[in-house]
């Protein structure tokens, strides 16, 4: 089976510093307010935090547009508060993960500020600059090319001064750093990952991993949307030639930077690769990253060329999706993640489950079941252990996010307000808005905002983004704290039983579907071990729908011992039997 590792059997916490706990009272979570909750990590039995970008920003993109590496933002603390809480959680027992966002910074980041000022600045080619392809008859520049921006328009912007383009893969302030360079990269890895070593991080969520090798020449991406002037630049920026070859020379940097005996580990952000790729990113042999993030299971349903335009999904494509997300690491040396939500996703409850009063919990419970069942290491978004679910009811201008407001700008301009456009938009921007995980923590139900902010007396500062009204429903920490059957409760039992028999949940190799084709269940087996007497198979039974379900086991004479599941253990276990609606069961078979 895979060899052993800290950081495969790891629980991973991702927080979200904006929204996690605001201690003093600027209505912006910070990073003393995430060490003031090492305790409720170990009560969870999380053992690893990943923290997002908590660095100096002027925060068109949350932190992703990065002005300086190797300084904390003032609204998140100090450089001190950093070291503090990485100092404090290592004495609990906790790793920390930070972010690196390396593809690109922000426009106010010195290198850039450098680069833009003039054609013959040494920094100059930090950055991809191109020259217009020629003038419209109205004498305005045209790109070089046809690339659209993840977040919408044209991914050049113009410089007036000097008379060029640069490229920005997201938002107009989040310049691409151009890869092709030595020094750039040199300097990079030293800035953004270097300094956080010295410092102690146990490792790095690499974003837009596959992003950083342009191909040659960038040549116009194929048309996939007629209705814009811009496409969408998949194969010309995805995974690019020299890609793996950048991965490897990164990690062989990190390695360098390491005290002795210490192992980090390294989680890339890949959204679309095929199989060869996934492998070659995380081969233990190859030396690039630990793990990676495939979108396969979370871009169901949505369209990959334009989010908010919504598709249907029967379960067996998600089933599918997220068997792709971890598969191609079976008995291989590579290694892979097990994840459902995180900064960019909608809630889990609300995609996948069912997030109606009567299902909200016992399907949250269902897809811990699932999560605790699946090969690789494990990530939990905050709020999705207290099985929190999508804003109900928000108008278009709640949104903060950058995508929503700079797609809404563009279809208000094209088609208008009242137009069926637009109210498309609104229904995709309801189901699919990153907004969605990115509401303050709640942490209790009396307190004004879900007691984000602290109280003590103090009037309470209005949080950046407002608070999910479900806290008063008992979707907060305190009251799920209180009662032994929450969805809190319940997670933190899932990963006991996780680490108990994580030789079959966590490292189990050989996941076989059956019945794939059943459009309510979801069964699954895995093994452990070797062959023979070592060997030992799991079967999971799931049911996603809100009907009572029969299902049989592959084998008829098969025994089987339950040892989790999301309804009071029933006392018969044989090879046939009805799952209740939402319910999910984890045997032995004998
Ligand atoms: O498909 C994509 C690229 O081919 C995108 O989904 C992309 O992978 C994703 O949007 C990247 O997200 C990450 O980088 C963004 C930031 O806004 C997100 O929050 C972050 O997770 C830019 O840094």
């Amino acid at each position: 089976g895979p060899q052993r590792k800290w950081w495969k059997e790891a629980t991973v916490y991702q927080i979200y510093p904006a929204s996690f706990k605001d201690s003093d009272n600027d209505g912006w979570g910070d990073l003393p307010g995430i060490t003031s909750k090492l305790d409720y990590f170990k009560y969870l039995g999380v053992d690893t935090i990943w923290i997002c970008p908590f660095y100096d920003s002027p925060q068109q993109d949350m932190g992703y547009d990065i002005s300086d590496y190797e300084k904390v933002w003032p609204r998140y603390g100090t450089n001190e508060d950093c070291f503090e809480l990485i100092e404090k959680a290592h004495q609990s027992g906790i790793k920390v993960v930070v972010d690196l966002v390396i593809n690109h910074c922000s426009t106010e980041h010195k290198w850039f500020e450098e680069s833009r000022s003039s054609r013959t600045n040494p920094k100059r080619d930090w950055f991809i600059w191109r020259p217009p392809k020629g003038f419209d008859s109205a004498g305005k520049p045209i790109p070089p090319n046809n690339w659209s921006s993840f977040f919408g328009g044209s991914a050049w912007e113009w410089e007036e001064t000097t008379q060029e383009f640069y490229l920005h893969l997201f938002a107009s302030r989040q310049p691409d750093f151009n890869w092709e360079n030595d020094e750039l990269r040199r300097n990079l890895y030293d800035s953004s990952a270097g300094f956080w070593l010295r410092h102690g991080v146990d490792g790095f969520r690499i974003d837009t991993a596959g992003l950083y090798s342009k191909i040659d020449g960038l040549p116009d991406a194929q048309v996939t949307n007629p209705n814009s002037e811009w496409q969408y630049p998949g194969p010309e920026t995805r995974n690019g030639p020299r890609i793996h070859e950048f991965h490897k020379e990164m990690r062989k940097y990190f390695e360098e930077q390491l005290p002795p005996g210490k192992e980090i580990f390294t989680v890339g952000e890949v959204g679309n690769c095929a199989d060869d790729g996934l492998l070659r990113y995380t081969s233990e042999a190859e030396g690039e990253m630990s793990q990676l993030f495939n979108f396969a299971h979370t871009n169901v349903g949505a369209n990959p060329y334009f989010r908010y335009s919504v598709l249907p999904f029967a379960l067996k494509d998600w089933k599918l999706g997220i068997a792709a997300s971890f598969l191609f690491a079976n008995r291989t040396d590579s290694w892979s993640t097990v994840y459902l939500e995180n900064h960019d996703q909608p809630r889990s409850v609300t995609r996948f489950g069912d997030d109606s009063q009567e299902w909200r919990e016992i399907s949250a419970k269902l897809l811990a079941v699932l999560e605790i069942a699946l090969t690789g290491t494990l990530y939990i978004y905050q709020g999705q252990e207290l099985g929190q679910i999508n804003n109900k009811g928000w108008r278009l201008d709640q949104y903060d996010d950058v995508d929503v407001k700079n797609k809404r700008a563009i279809i208000q301009e094209k088609y208008g307000d009242d137009s069926v456009q637009m109210q498309k938009f609104e229904e995709g921007v309801a189901l699919f808005s990153r907004d969605h995980a990115r509401n303050p923590m709640p942490w209790s139900s009396r307190e004004p905002d879900a007691g984000f902010g602290p109280h003590g007396g103090q009037a309470a500062a209005k949080p950046w983004l407002a608070v999910n009204d479900t806290f008063r429903e008992g979707i907060n920490v305190e009251d799920e704290l209180q009662d032994p059957d929450s969805v809190l409760n319940f997670w933190q039992s899932a990963i006991k039983t996780r680490k108990m028999h994580k030789d079959v949940l966590v490292y189990g190799q050989d996941f076989q579907f059956h019945n794939v084709d059943d459009p309510k269940l979801f069964l699954f087996t895995k093994e452990a071990g070797e062959t023979g007497s070592a060997r030992r198979t799991m079967f999971a039974a799931l049911n996603f729908s809100s009907e009572p379900s029969d299902f049989s086991t592959p084998w008829p004479d098969a025994k089987l011992t339950q040892f989790f599941g999301n309804y009071p253990t029933t006392a018969s276990s044989s090879a046939r039997d009805t799952l209740k609606p939402w319910e999910g069961r984890l045997f032995f078979v004998d």
